[in-house]
């Protein structure tokens, strides 16, 4: 026997005879979402309970194997993918994934972390409350890649990211032990918080294994519109008297600029937009939402008030409010399109950037400028979620520009763009995290202070550096 297949009978031991997978059944777990990277491990283990995790990791570390966690692989950034060496296991957390409690009360919820985010919204739902993290993949990503990237969505304005929904975690680190931290508690104060440290750490800092999240009433009533728009200016200046007219009421503000919208329509022919004539060929689009506690009258005399003052004074050419929940869903759509029509129309080269809202309309003004005079006739696919100033200002194939030709000039778009967020104070990654893909950029515009301190962290509670490497750091 040799020494691989030794330890992956030890695996198997652990996990069970089934759930340890090489070969061909281990393919689909070794490319990430948009297929950019491709790696190669030792097996994919699938443990079941936070104990097997923890041995599974002990006998890793014991070997010095490495340990890439992965729950739904929907990961934009190619965190959940190995790389070529072949030593690494992939830690896939689909089977811990039951509900452990749901207390009314204190409205929350302890969840494992390979449950589906949509499992999770439907089984807050089934007791009358909203867990309200809402992205694209939710029907596939887990509540572990949800910790482990912080991930944002549409709810942010309103609800906060992941990190700001969590009160609890379970955490195994590389040392083997689990942390027994699922406290439900609003507020604590009692010493540093290693809560805030494991969110957002992609895998490298320990594995996550059960959270305890903050639930919300359900609201009332919801109304959802889609905005023609003649200009960025225009839209910053809907989402101004939006926050003024709707207060937290106000939970969605989506930008799309139009050629996004006909790259949907274009790849998905049965999906319309719901304008017609010169409003269909508006150069950006607004999806807006609230959420109403009183009925739904209340709720939609308020909104077509405040959507009638914004289409009166010019903000927005042309609104259209949704009459029923389908037609809700089918705004959503539409919205929660773009990514997958954009994969179908190769690879671009996407940038998940934040800045403050004031900056907005300068900062696409000047880099649309830039990137237009260093590559002419290259096309923006600009979108993302206006409320939280964070911009998928993605760069898409064109007739003139082929994916590898994208591919091939990444790193100087990725310069220009980001110099840009940089020097108004911006940063590089909003929602999507580092991965394997920003791993540079991250220490072109982290300062040398923050990076040192990331890397004491990470050799403090990884020595061997054997979870998730060569993810968010480099080297160590
Ligand atoms: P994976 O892709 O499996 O892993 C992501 C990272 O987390 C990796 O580094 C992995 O190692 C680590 N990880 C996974 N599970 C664990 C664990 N239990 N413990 C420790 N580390 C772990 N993101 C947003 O923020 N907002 C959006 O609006 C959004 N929309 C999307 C739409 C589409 C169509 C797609 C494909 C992706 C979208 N994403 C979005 C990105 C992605 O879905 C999210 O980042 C999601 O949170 C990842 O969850 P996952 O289970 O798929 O994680
Ligand atoms: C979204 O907001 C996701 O839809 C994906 O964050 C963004 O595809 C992207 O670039
Ligand atoms: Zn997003």
């Amino acid at each position: 026997m040799t020494t691989n297949e030794a330890l992956i009978a030890r695996l198997a031991r652990i996990v069970g005879e089934g759930h340890v997978l090489t070969g061909a059944t281990a393919a689909p777990y070794l490319t990430d979402w948009r297929g950019r990277f491709i790696g190669k491990a030792l097996a994919v283990v699938r443990p079941e309970f936070p104990q097997q995790v923890a041995d599974v990791v002990r006998l890793c570390v014991d070997h010095n194997i490495p340990i890439v966690p992965q729950g739904g692989n929907t990961g934009l950034c190619g965190g959940a993918t190995p790389d070529q060496s072949g030593r690494a296991v992939i830690l896939l957390t689909t089977r811990l994934n039951r509900v452990r409690e749901i207390d009314t009360a204190n409205d929350t919820m302890t969840v494992e972390a390979g449950c589906i985010l949509q499992t999770v919204q439907e089984r807050a739902q089934s007791v009358g409350r909203l867990f309200p993290l809402s992205l694209g993949a939710e029907g596939s990503c887990t509540i572990g890649g949800n910790l482990s990237t912080n991930a944002g969505g549409t709810g942010v304005l309103r609800y906060g990211n992941m990190r700001e929904l969590t009160l609890g975690l379970e955490v195994v680190g590389a040392d083997g032990q689990i942390w027994h931290g699922l406290r439900g508690l609003r507020k604590d104060n009692a010493g540093y918080d290693l809560r805030d440290l494991y969110v957002g750490s992609e895998g490298t800092l320990g594995i996550i294994t059960a959270a305890t999240i903050k639930l919300f009433p359900q609201p009332v009533a919801r109304c959802t519109a889609m905005l023609a728009l003649p200009g960025v200016d225009k839209a910053v200046a809907l989402l101004s008297r939006a926050r003024a007219g709707f207060g937290a009421a106000l939970t969605g503000f989506e930008l799309m600029a139009g050629a996004c919208m006909r790259m949907v329509t274009r790849s998905y022919p049965h999906l319309r937009l719901p304008f017609e004539g010169p409003s269909a060929d508006a150069p950006w689009f607004a999806l807006l939402e609230i959420s109403d506690s009183e009925s739904e009258q209340h709720a939609r005399e308020r909104f077509e008030a405040v959507l009638g003052e914004a289409v009166e004074c010019g903000e927005a050419d042309d609104a259209v409010v949704a009459e029923s929940i389908t037609q809700s869903r089918a705004l959503w759509h539409l919205r929660e399109s773009i990514t997958l029509a954009e994969a179908e129309s190769g690879k671009s080269i996407k940038h998940d950037v934040s800045l403050a809202i004031s900056r907005i309309a300068e900062f696409l003004a000047q880099t649309d400028a830039q990137l237009q005079e260093r590559f002419p006739g290259i096309v923006n696919m600009t979108f993302g979620h206006l409320g939280d100033g964070n911009l998928h200002y993605n760069v898409g194939t064109s007739g003139r520009f082929t994916e590898s030709d994208m591919v091939g000039h990444q790193a100087e778009i990725y310069a220009l763009v980001h110099d840009a967020v940089s020097a108004m104070g911006g940063s590089i990654s909003a929602e999507h995290g580092i991965g394997q893909l920003k791993v540079s950029e991250l220490i072109r515009y982290k300062s040398d202070q923050e990076i040192k301190v990331m890397m004491l962290l990470k050799k403090a509670l990884d020595p061997q550096c054997l979870l998730n490497p060569g993810k968010v750091l480099a080297a160590y």
